[in-house]
């Protein structure tokens, strides 16, 4: 038994889920996103998980990473407040306050991104475990009901042991198997993204196009999905809202401008005007 987004929801309807801001707004009552990841070659990918939560609506973005990559990111992206963190230490009294936790963009597999992971973990907020997150989580033990896993092929391949051959010749057995393990919303990524959740049927995304096989594109995924969680949509509701948004921005700069040289920065705009009511 599947849903099909389109019968679950039209990307049309995204603002209306979150609703209007009413008029005496402040940014607090928006959420507040941290994003964790950035080892040195990769700090594009965190600035895209943070600049895609603000683009949905997040009322704060925060940035935990390398020295190195705060000057870069606060240049482009000024609206997010980034840190430099170097140990886990540094990284507590951000967690303290943040109400969602996005981890794994370009966080690399050495011993800094396997330490702001267990952090992460140990502060029992919300996650959105992506990337190199969840390439350590292959060797760490389930369940982690208070995540939300955003798995491509490969990374599905390596939690569970298995190629990502064999994770694409049964997607909805591999979905199953990683909700399974760690007992949480799983989003498995690729053509025909799957959402699947403990005790829910599974959810099929009908939008997105191959333009969207671009690096970047799923750092971005993180940072919706993490913003529509922190704008107090529930986990499973989250993830499948922002795999549509995603994937519906996705289609709609494709339209515009094609798909071969799509890039994701291109989604923002789109992202943007979908996380508002019509
Ligand atoms: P194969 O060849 O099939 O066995 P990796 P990554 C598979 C950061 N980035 N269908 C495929 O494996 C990320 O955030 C930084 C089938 C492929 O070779 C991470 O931290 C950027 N298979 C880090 O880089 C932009 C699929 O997985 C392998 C598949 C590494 O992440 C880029 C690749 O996965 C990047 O996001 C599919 N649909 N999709 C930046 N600007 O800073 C993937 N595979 O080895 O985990 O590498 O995804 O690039
Ligand atoms: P990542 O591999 O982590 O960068 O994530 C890629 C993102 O782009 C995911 O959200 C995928 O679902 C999406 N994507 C990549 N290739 C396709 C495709 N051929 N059709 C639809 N969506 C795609
Ligand atoms: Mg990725």
């Amino acid at each position: 038994r599947v849903s099909p987004a389109a019968w679950w929801a039209r990307a049309g309807d995204l603002g209306t889920w979150l609703g209007p801001r009413h008029a005496n707004a402040h940014k607090g009552e928006h959420g507040h996103v941290l994003c964790v990841g950035g080892e040195v070659g990769m700090g594009g990918a965190v600035r895209l998980c943070a600049e895609a939560a603000l683009r949905t609506g997040v009322g704060l973005a925060s940035v935990a990473t390398r020295t190195a990559g705060v000057a870069a990111l606060v240049a482009a992206r000024p609206e997010a407040m980034t840190h430099a963190v170097e140990d886990a230490a540094a990284l507590v009294p951000l967690l303290e306050r943040a109400d969602v936790v996005a981890v794994g963009p370009g966080l690399g597999q050495g011993a800094w991104g396997r330490s702001l992971l267990e952090a992460a973990l140990a502060s029992g907020k919300p996650v959105v475990l992506d990337a190199d997150a969840l390439n350590l989580l292959a060797t760490r033990p389930g369940p982690l009901p208070q995540a939300i896993l955003t798995p491509h092929p490969g990374e599905a391949g390596r939690l569970l042991g298995i190629a990502s051959g064999t994770v694409q010749a049964d997607r909805f057995a591999a979905a199953e198997a990683l909700v399974q393990r760690y007992r949480c919303v799983v989003v498995l990524k690729g053509a025909g993204t799957i959402v699947a959740a403990p005790g829910e049927v599974p959810t099929v995304i009908g939008a997105g196009n191959p333009g969207m096989a671009t690096g970047g594109m799923g750092d971005l995924l993180s940072g919706v999905i993490a913003a529509l969680r922190a704008q107090h949509l529930p986990a499973y509701f989250a993830a499948v809202a922002g795999a549509l948004l995603h994937a519906a921005a996705g289609d709609e700069a494709a339209r515009i401008g094609g798909e071969r040289g799509l890039l994701p920065s291109d989604l923002f705009p789109h992202l943007r005007r979908m996380a508002n009511p019509e």
